[in-house]
């Protein structure tokens, strides 16, 4: 379920003399921080966060008001090398974004500074007219001295439009980084109304939030291997309860039995984390009901990949 956000939507009608607004799309390699600069500076979870490459799969909008202009956000899956039919579509989803956005922020890394992989994004993002801007994130894990020797380095190889350095998890740099990004921004009237921060499906949020802590209670090939599909949301006959019933879905027999785990745990703890955090957002009782499913290999099918993670597509 991808959000079905049309960059070209209708802006809102309103005095704009001076206000800002446009589109800054995060773009980088797996596991720089995309989704946690997303999460951070909406103020909202909206995209999974996780210590492993390639958690995010679609793009997601995420919207930043500021006092005089409205910064939107997309947040792109990593760019990597691949020939798997899921990771294709993954890096097409983050490469589609160029054109249509008003300003690419690449970010990378600074404990690892300007990695092989960082170079091959940045080719990829050359390709398009976007002006782009860099954020060095995780600035928390790097001393002072080889922060300043990597901007040095940076700044007189390449022709960003700025360079901030940001600590998207300590929420470091964030203010100055909304400055850059507002200052990037065309004058223009406000795509979204003020109360809105995203326009993605709360279902695909949802999905989002139960395959983020699959992510994160299992191993190996598992993590990759899942899809989560959020088939009804709705009150329950008691009032402030939320009735939620999701599929998840493998790939191989084995991989269900490893999910669902002895006398069903893994699932029972992936399912309590998920209540909880969706009681927390949604403020009131969840009652989450899991199913796993096994549809084999169906990251190597087209069809099965539009079905399940790219149903807007
Ligand atoms: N130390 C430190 N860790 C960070 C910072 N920002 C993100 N991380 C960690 O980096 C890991 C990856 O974060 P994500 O936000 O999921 O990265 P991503 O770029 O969205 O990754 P993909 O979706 O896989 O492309 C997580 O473990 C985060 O906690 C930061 O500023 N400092
Ligand atoms: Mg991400």
């Amino acid at each position: 379920m991808a959000c079905a956000v049309k960059m070209e939507g209708l802006r809102l009608e309103q005095e704009t003399m001076g206000f800002k607004s446009g589109y800054v799309t995060l773009v980088g390699r797996p596991n720089v921080g995309k989704s946690t600069l997303l999460n951070r500076l909406v103020a909202r979870k909206l995209a999974a966060m996780s210590r492993r490459p390639q958690t995010t799969r679609n793009r997601i909008t995420g919207v930043c008001h500021v006092p005089g202009g409205q910064i939107i956000l997309l947040d792109t899956p990593g760019v990597h090398k691949t020939d798997q039919p899921l990771n294709r579509k993954m890096v097409q989803t983050a490469v589609s974004t160029f054109d249509d956005a008003d300003l690419i922020l690449l970010l990378i890394s600074a404990p690892e500074g300007f990695t092989e992989l960082d170079r091959f994004v940045f080719e990829a993002i050359q390709k398009s007219k976007t002006p782009v801007a860099l954020a060095i994130n995780k600035v928390d894990a790097v001393g002072k001295p080889p922060l300043l020797d990597l901007i040095a380095q940076l700044s007189k190889e390449f022709d960003f439009r700025q360079i901030v350095p940001i600590s998207a998890l300590k929420e470091d740099g964030l203010e100055s980084l909304k400055r850059v990004l507002l200052d990037e921004l065309p004058e223009g009237p406000p795509y979204f109304p003020e109360d809105l921060v995203t326009d993605c499906p709360e279902e695909f949020l949802t999905g989002e939030i139960i395959r983020e802590k699959i992510i994160k209670l299992t191993h190996l090939e598992i993590p990759y291997s899942v899809a989560v599909v959020v088939e009804a949301m709705r009150e329950g006959r008691q009032e402030g309860v939320t009735l939620i019933d999701a599929t998840v879905y493998v790939e191989k027999a084995s991989q269900k039995g490893i999910l669902i785990g002895a006398r069903g745990q893994l699932i029972k703890k992936v399912g309590t984390q998920a209540r909880k955090e969706l009681e927390r957002r949604l403020g009131g009782k969840v009652v989450l009901s899991l199913f796993v499913k096994v549809k084999p290999g169906w990251r190597g099918n087209e069809r099965s990949l539009n079905e399940l993670v790219y149903p807007n597509d």
